[in-house]
């Protein structure tokens, strides 16, 4: 059993602790330990009751992860491990008690099922978030769960895959008590009386595999399920875990629970073998990876930060403020006019009584937020601000100007940030005297919605400086993934080539609704065409007019958006660009979009043709990849599970293709490369392959095992 899981006996209950830091998984030896404890404890004539409990800060946070690779890699079997843990518990003599504080998730919340009864503290959480991994429940949770909660709730639980508070579980009749107090030994206490409680009363103990009272008729079960795999066809968009959770929770209702297990298992396995669930699981891990820093340790000293200052109460000004307040950082908000400063903070009222009216946040959330937020004209209180954060126009020299008037102002040892997309990240540092306190925090638009936070690490940034950005994201509760400082940063550098090619195919002759509709269909939230004209169309006409080095005589340049910008089609904002927008910002195809890009072909002899829909996907998604792996040759990221953190939460990648280097991966690098060449054969310098994929490729590598190696 090693010291994975402890027996104890107090008061004459059986003590199971499962001590497997830091979230309890059940890792091997943890099911093997619970099931000794458990015959153990049946046999002891001194026991009466059985109590299973986590050490440290959770319950069971549910399987161990990484065991999956080794069973989809068939480095291991699975065995009977967990199920017969569970199948202990439920048919055990003596009274079996889960105490749940922290997390029951997944497997544990499983085994506590198997448990005759459950009781948590009030801030415990209860969840199957299996569907987020891409698989389902695999230890009877989708047949236990509708028994004791009720399809409805079930339904959604398995589907979704979203958590709920210990006050919810006790209403659906997942937990039987809620034990008062926040610590783990009022826990024990309270589990231990109510096992010696349910011991002595003399009653049967409920097994929820035998509860069928709450599971309702199949006829009664159909609509919630059809009205369930409508909600996750659109919230899940292509995702296949959650619709299998589906079938697999109305298998417990139209079939009894010894064939209904049966069902599961089948559907368990289809989903862990899908590449689905290993790309989940890659963002799981990669999100995770993102934190370590190999010359910034966990450990490594960081800086208090319990004050800030934003510069800017613009688009992203305003959105900044608002995640350091809902983290309960108080702002300062600086803005040059009267007006800009009113428009500002009316913004952020705005976008409050939002999530107000959607049931995110109170009206008394909101007002005390808003009280933490103090927008002003002039930089008083700057001089105490733990950080200073930039968010004024995109253009060096004020922000040069800027960075200097900071320098003058921020107290010693207060990080200076700024919200630069595109701009030198050292240059801006060199208007201060101390470039080791600047650093990129490139938000994404809406800054308090998006959970991205590309930290930008100057040539001088200092370590210290880096870890109390990476701490601070997790406050923000941002995703924070550290970057260097190259143009366009990662997120923006490859999402350059990205449009570039969805021009450049609908010059050849795609109609920018097909364009569209392929990334759509491959699980993209948004085609490239429609993320153009949400942003504006005349924000990339700019950056390549100010910026002509990006396109070198000789190379081919995109010239449908400027075309289409010359016309006063900027995009949404102008009622047209790609598409024409009614008044309700309903999108239209746009046959004068047709003719222009006609006539721009014919003008610059570009030849026009059919595009097959397969061409289309590669060539955008294969731009992300081939410019991804030069970033990573250069080293402006980590490595490229980093990318694909950056692409999964900044810009809306598929979680279910596991961000663009996995995706290359799942189809192989070779074929990959072997694409690349043959665009750039047909449509020369921009398709150069990266070294780092020819590489690669021809040593029937991927980008996993080149991360794995650094
Ligand atoms: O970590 C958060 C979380 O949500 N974890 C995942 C929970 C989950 O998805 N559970 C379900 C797993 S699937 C399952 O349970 C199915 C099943 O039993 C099928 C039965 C058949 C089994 C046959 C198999 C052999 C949590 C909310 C728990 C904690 O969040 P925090 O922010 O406090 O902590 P993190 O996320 O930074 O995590 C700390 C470290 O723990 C690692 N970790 C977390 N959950 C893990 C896990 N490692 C393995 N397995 C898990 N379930 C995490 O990677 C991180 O590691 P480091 O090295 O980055 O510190
Ligand atoms: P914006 O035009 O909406 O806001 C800029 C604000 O800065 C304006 O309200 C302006 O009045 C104010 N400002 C200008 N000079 C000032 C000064 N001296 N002092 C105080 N305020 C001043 O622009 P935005 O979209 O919020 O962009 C701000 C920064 O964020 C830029 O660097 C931009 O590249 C970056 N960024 C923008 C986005 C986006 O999607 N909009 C995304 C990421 C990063």
């Amino acid at each position: 059993m090693g010291d994975l899981v402890q027996l104890s006996i107090v008061d004459g209950v059986g003590v199971i602790t499962v001590q497997n830091p830091p979230v309890n998984a059940l890792s091997p030896g943890v099911p093997e330990g619970i099931l000794e404890g458990v015959e153990s404890f049946v046999a002891d004539a001194g026991v009466n009751a059985i109590v299973l409990i986590g050490g440290g800060r959770t319950f069971i946070a549910g399987a161990d992860i990484k065991e999956f690779g080794k069973i989809t890699s068939g480095q291991k079997r699975r065995g009977p491990g967990l199920i017969s843990v569970i199948d202990a518990l439920e048919n055990a003599a003596k009274p079996t008690v889960a105490a749940i504080h922290g997390f029951a998730f997944g497997g544990g919340l499983e085994a506590a099922q198997g448990c005759h009864y459950r009781v948590a503290l009030r801030s415990a959480r209860v969840g199957q978030p299996e569907v987020k991994l891409g698989i389902i429940p695999g230890a009877h949770g989708t047949q236990r769960l509708p028994r004791l909660a009720g399809v409805r709730k079930a339904l959604e639980m398995c589907s979704l895959g979203s958590p709920i508070f210990a006050d919810e579980a006790h209403r659906f009749g997942i937990v039987d008590r809620v034990i008062e107090g926040d610590g783990y030994e009022e826990l024990l206490a309270g589990a231990v009386a109510f096992a010696a409680e349910r011991a002595s009363s003399g009653e049967p103990h409920p097994k929820a595999s035998e509860s069928d009272a709450k599971l309702g008729t199949p006829e009664e079960a159909a609509p919630l399920c059809d009205a369930a795999r409508a909600l996750v066809r659109k919230k899940r968009r292509g995702q296949m875990a959650p619709l299998k959770a589906i079938d697999a929770v109305e298998a417990a209702v139209s079939l009894p629970f010894s064939e209904g297990i049966k069902r599961e298992a089948e559907i368990f396995r289809e989903c862990l073998f899908s590449t689905q669930s290993k790309a989940l699981i890659h963002a799981f891990f990669s999100e995770r990876a993102a934190r370590k820093i190999p010359d910034v340790p966990k450990d490594h000293p960081s800086r208090q930060v319990q004050s800030a200052a934003v510069i800017g109460a613009g688009t992203m000004g305003g959105g900044i403020a608002m995640s350091y307040v809902n983290a309960g950082i108080p702002v300062r908000l600086a803005e040059v006019s009267r007006e800009a400063l009113d428009r500002g903070v009316a913004t952020i009222r705005k976008n409050y009584e939002r999530s107000v009216r959607g049931g995110r946040f109170t009206a008394e959330f909101v007002e005390q937020r808003m009280a933490m937020i103090t927008p002003q004209l002039d930089w008083e209180g700057f001089g105490e601000a733990d950080i200073i954060v930039e968010a004024v126009f995109e253009n060096m020299a004020l922000k040069k100007e800027i960075f200097g008037r900071i320098d003058g102002v921020a107290r010693p040892g207060a990080v200076l940030a700024t919200n630069t997309s595109t701009l030198s990240v050292d240059e801006i540092a060199s208007a201060t005297s101390r470039p080791e306190d600047v650093i990129g925090h490139h938000f994404f638009s809406p800054a308090n919605v998006m959970r991205l936070l590309e930290i930008v690490r100057g040539a001088k940034t200092g370590r210290e400086v880096v870890a109390t950005s990476m701490a601070l994201a997790r406050r923000l509760r941002k995703v924070g993934v550290l970057v260097g400082n190259c143009l366009g940063f990662v997120g923006n550098r490859m999402f350059h080539p990205y449009r570039r090619e969805a021009q450049f195919l609908a010059e050849e002759g795609a109609k920018p609704a097909t364009v569209d509709r392929v990334l759509y269909d491959f699980g993209a939230a948004m085609g490239p065409m429609a993320v153009g004209d949400l942003a504006g169309l005349d924000v990339g006409m700019r950056v390549r007019k100010e910026s002509p080095q990006m396109y070198p005589p000789g190379t081919r340049r995109p010239v449908a958006e400027d075309a289409l910008c010359e016309l006063g089609r900027y995009g949404q904002k102008t009622g047209a660009g790609w598409y024409r927008y009614g008044a309700d910002r309903s999108r239209h195809e746009d046959p004068e979009v047709d003719a222009l890009l006609r006539r721009i072909a014919a003008e610059n002899g570009i030849e026009q043709r059919e595009i097959p829909e397969d061409e289309i996907l590669d060539r955008v998604v294969y731009a992300l990849v081939n410019e991804g792996a030069r970033i990573l040759e250069e080293g402006f990221a980590l490595r490229s599970s980093d990318i694909d953190v950056i692409y999964l939460y900044g810009y809306g990648f598929p979680p279910q293709r596991g961000g663009p280097m996995f995706y290359a991966d799942t189809v192989g690098l070779e074929k990959v490369l072997e694409r690349v060449e043959e665009f750039h054969q047909r449509h020369g310098h921009w398709w150069r392959p990266a070294p780092l994929l020819r590489e690669l490729a021809q040593a029937g590598s991927s980008f996993g095992e080149w991360d794995r190696s650094c």
